[in-house]
């Protein structure tokens, strides 16, 4: 989680490859969990970042989370690692890794 203006930017994936599910929501108490209050956050862009470069570059898939805040990727490859990564709004950033 990266805290930015007092504002935490969280992201919660559920992998189950070849799929892989989340939410980016402001997590305003910090808790690691989406509380009723907390809202999603919309239209950010959510990409893998396979070259873990902190930025997304033209060949890596990316997606932009509804209105819910929540993204998925599909058809991935089971054999593979991914790396989750948000695009930063005024700085906000952060990459979440797991294995396969
Ligand atoms: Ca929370
Ligand atoms: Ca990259």
């Amino acid at each position: 989680m990266v805290r930015q203006n007092g504002n935490t930017l969280a992201i919660l994936n559920n992998t189950s490859l070849p799929q892989i599910n989340g939410t980016v929501w402001n997590d305003l108490d910090n808790s690691g969990t989406q509380n009723n209050s907390e809202q999603g956050l919309s239209n950010w862009r959510v990409y893998l970042d396979q070259n873990q470069n902190n930025q997304w570059d033209a060949n890596e898939q990316s997606t932009l989370t509804n209105s819910l805040g929540n993204y998925s990727f599909s058809g991935l490859n089971p054999q593979d690692n991914y790396y989750i990564a948000v695009e930063g709004f005024n700085g906000w950033q952060k990459n979440v890794s797991f294995g396969k």
